[in-house]
């Protein structure tokens, strides 16, 4: 095993709580949806019940209507706002009764950890008992999307608030908070007590954030009531990408334990909507890659992000396609000084390569390209996105994010946000053992 992995282990297990893992101390003392779900991975090359059970964890925490929160607050913790108290999650009549958490969701990536748990385990039979136990759950989840995130019926679900998409501060959203005025609030932010303020959304972001939870809170939550009103309401390509690879999962593992032909239909029929919208709606001709659409303002937001090249993660585009995006992200975002793949546009006035999700390089984005590209069979940029990711990690450390500038990384200071981050060590873990 080499120095990597075995560190890379050692950040997993000091994450590791005894039920499930935080994303990083102090940062993140909570579990968060899409990171849990990248973790699992991570931990199935080398502890499968730890793998196992931080899904079951997260799944325990799901409400009665399929909805799975973005992050459950499993202890008190005041190093993190907005916290439970803020959150309020008991003002939906469905919510969990056992847990606290928040009311927004996060990309549904736990159909598709659960295959790749699948596919890692060296034990199928055990792998396929497990998965019989939690499979419903994810399944209901996808039913909650469907029923209640498609107003239109377009097989395109939305998500209300930024937190939503995992890509925060992403400069796309700068669009939407120009259409919005929300009040100055009174707060104690303790991101910045834990990160430098310069690799962090300023004030001013954090008031829309909160506005947007205020105004859905005000409504109990209501899906119904946060689809007429809330100024926020996005197709997002990364989010939906991650909803169609997962449908697909769940249809293979379904067929793996038979017997649940209904549900096989459904996602079949789910999904070749969502594929047929997704390729109508998301592609931009100009640009040459998926973007996403503001539902509440009825346009389309046509900035270019790692985002837009996730479909490839998800079989979406044609060979075609698949061609010019590639050639539209070597480049916009990979010439000889860059390392791929940047989360925002390097060549935008937009692009800040410091700043969360406005420009720097994220692993969970370059997990998703390096195993796309391959699925395309491009596999020498496949195989660059992989050793960008190991070269990153091996000069600075575990990091949240990373400077998408070569020059940057001579002094083993372009790792950004917080250290001995779960998801950057856990999908190393994988991509060494691809
Ligand atoms: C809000 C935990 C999460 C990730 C997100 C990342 C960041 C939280 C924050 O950390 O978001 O959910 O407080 O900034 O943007 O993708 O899941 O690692």
């Amino acid at each position: 095993m080499n120095k990597l992995e075995k560190q890379a282990i050692e950040v997993l297990n000091n994450n590791w709580t005894g039920s499930f893992s935080i994303p990083c101390a102090n940062l993140y003392p909570f579990q968060w949806k899409w990171d849990s779900g990248f973790i699992a991975i991570g931990f199935a090359h080398f502890d499968m019940p730890k793998a196992e059970k931080e899904i079951e964890t997260l799944l325990d925490a799901q409400w009665g209507n399929g909805f799975i929160p973005h992050i459950v607050f499993h202890t008190d913790n005041d190093s993190y706002f907005p916290g439970p108290d803020f959150h309020r999650s008991d003002l939906h009549p469905l919510a969990s009764k056992k847990y606290k958490s928040t009311g927004m969701t996060q990309p549904p990536v736990t159909g598709f950890v659960l295959e790749e748990m699948y596919k890692i385990s060296t034990n199928k039979e055990a792998s396929l008992k497990y998965i019989e136990t939690v499979i419903d759950k994810v399944y209901f989840n996808h039913q909650y999307f469907y029923k209640n995130r498609d107003p239109q019926n377009e097989g395109l679900v939305y998500i209300y608030h930024n937190w939503e998409s995992g890509t925060d501060n992403s400069p796309i959203w700068d669009d939407i908070w120009a259409t919005m005025n929300p009040p100055e609030y009174t707060f104690e932010r303790r991101d910045t007590t834990h990160v430098d303020a310069a690799q962090r959304p300023s004030k001013r972001e954090y008031d829309h954030y909160l506005h947007i939870i205020e105004i859905a809170k005000a409504n109990n939550y209501s899906d119904e009531k946060i689809a007429e009103l809330s100024p926020f309401l996005v197709q997002d390509p990364l989010f939906n990408a991650m909803l169609i690879k997962s449908n697909q999962s769940l249809i293979a593992l379904y067929k793996f334990l038979g017997d649940n032909s209904d549900k096989v239909a459904q996602l079949e029929k789910w999904q070749a909507k969502s594929k047929e919208s997704f390729n109508n709606k998301l592609f931009d001709e100009e640009i040459g890659a998926y973007i996403h659409y503001d539902l509440r303002n009825e346009k389309p937001l046509r900035y270019l992000s790692s985002s837009s090249f996730s479909p490839l993660f998800a079989g979406i585009p044609s060979k075609e396609r698949a061609e010019r995006m590639v050639n539209v992200m070597l480049e916009k975002f990979g010439n000889e000084n860059q390392y791929l793949c940047a989360s925002f546009d390097p060549t935008s006035d937009r692009f800040n390569p410091k700043k969360y999700w406005r420009g720097p390089v994220w692993i969970n984005l370059n997990w998703m390209l390096f195993n796309g590209l391959k699925e395309y069979g491009y596999n020498d940029i496949s195989k660059r996105v992989k050793q960008d990711s190991i070269d990153m990690i091996e000069k600075n450390g575990f990091y949240e994010y990373f400077d998408s500038r070569k020059e940057m990384h001579k002094e083993g200071k372009a790792g950004y946000g917080g250290n001995h981050f779960s998801w950057s060590a856990a999908l190393l873990i994988d991509m060494l053992k691809n």
